[in-house]
């Protein structure tokens, strides 16, 4: 017998939504002109283009005169931002520093790194225990020299959820222009541009059941940002390329379908994850959450298991058909503890022994419940053969 198979690791990817697979076919199929083209096989997709980009727009809540880049990932998002606030206005006005958070996306992170090494001063904020940062951290790391500020919206392993409209209103404050990267809110939370505050809003689809390879980029109305890849007018300019249109047609349908499931349909998913997490807690012992309880997005439980290692705790559910992940990031070889934990001031020995739950809209109680079963198995077995656990 096939074995079930439960995906809780949605903050690495999500299944497609059968509706936005069902749109994006005619695409892969008959519809196959070049919306760039002047001739009837343009023309057709220019309108379902328009439609989709439509749903984008609303889902973030951005106005007509913004600009709203459709582009492969967050990653690309992210660069590009970075970048070309490095060229428009670290070169030109001799603003050198950015300021960004110690948790951020390596996307974010590893971009900085690069800034660095061609003349800019980046601030990593640290987050406090909870795993954020606050405005007032960045209002006192704001200088005259200050190009950008740059604080996710929410972490992809705790799930904290930054104070980012006040963050964003404190840049303003200051004539400083904010990007967010809002990759793991989008489809989870509200969230709106609309108080003009946010400059640049990064996203990918894959995180709200869209396709992999499409993302987009938010650029506020009037905000001037040179394009990572030049070429055609595609993007009115900001992004060069022969519009990826299947993609972008399931980029639109899992963006009206995440602004319409935002209220119910999160209630539910935080019910299952809370149910998940308090079950942990109170049947198994020496366990615990990482990061705050109060600020996060309803689908992420980041748990710890004193006494084993989340690599093996990964495998064991593996095994069971439970898919999860571990906080750890593998680099060259060497495990190392994840760094967003450690900045939590979490010990290295609890980083390793945690596990990062995340659930979607596709996640049902039954799973909850078989999952649960194997949790309290595995970190059983692990713990009974474990060398160093003691109870207490
Ligand atoms: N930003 C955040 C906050 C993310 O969580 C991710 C992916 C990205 C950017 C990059 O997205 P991409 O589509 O460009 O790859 N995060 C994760 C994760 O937590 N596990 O796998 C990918």
């Amino acid at each position: 017998m096939k074995q079930e198979r439960i995906y809780l690791d949605n903050n690495a990817t999500t299944m497609v939504a059968p509706e936005a697979r069902d749109a994006m076919l005619p695409f892969l199929g008959e519809k196959y002109g070049n919306p760039s083209s002047l001739h009837a096989f343009g023309g057709e997709i220019r309108h379902h283009l328009a439609e989709a980009h439509d749903h984008v727009y609303d889902l973030i809540d951005a106005l007509d005169q913004d600009d709203v880049v459709i582009n492969s990932c967050a990653t690309e998002g992210n660069n590009t931002v970075l970048q070309g606030v490095y060229h428009t206005v670290v070169r030109n006005n001799a603003k050198n520093h950015i300021i960004t958070s110690n948790v951020e996306h390596p996307s974010v992170l590893n971009t900085c790194k690069f800034l660095e090494t061609l003349g800019v001063q980046v601030t990593y904020l640290p987050v406090n225990k909870e795993g954020i940062v606050t405005a007032e951290q960045v209002a006192n790391a704001i200088i005259d020299r200050t190009a950008l500020v740059s604080i996710m919206w929410a972490n992809n392993e705790t799930g904290a959820v930054f104070p980012v409209e006040a963050i964003a209103q404190a840049a303003k404050a200051r004539g400083v222009l904010f990007h967010t990267d809002a990759t793991q809110v989008i489809g989870k939370l509200p969230v709106s541009v609309r108080d003009r505050s946010i400059d640049f809003l990064t996203l990918s689809g894959h995180k709200f059941h869209a396709p992999k390879g499409v993302g987009a980029l938010f650029v506020k109305a009037g905000v001037r940002l040179p394009p990572l890849l030049f070429g055609g007018e595609q993007m009115g300019g900001l992004r060069g390329g022969t519009h990826d249109v299947h993609n972008m047609i399931g980029l639109g349908m899992a963006a009206l379908l995440a602004k319409k499931g935002i209220t119910d349909e999160q209630t539910r998913i935080r019910a299952l994850r809370d149910k998940l997490e308090s079950t942990v807690l109170r049947e198994i012992s020496d366990t615990g959450v990482n990061g705050g309880t109060q600020h996060r997005t309803p689908n992420t439980a980041n748990i710890w298991f004193k006494g084993v290692e989340g690599e093996a705790v990964l495998w064991d559910l593996n095994e069971h058909g439970i898919a999860a992940s571990t906080g750890s990031a593998c680099a060259s070889g060497n495990e190392k503890a994840s760094y967003v934990l450690l900045a939590l001031g979490i010990g290295p020995e609890i980083a390793h022994s945690s596990i990062r739950f995340s659930l979607s809209r596709y996640t049902t109680e039954a799973e909850i419940d078989t999952a649960l079963e194997t949790i309290r198995t595995v970190i059983e077995r692990l713990r009974n053969i474990s060398f160093t656990y003691k109870k207490g």
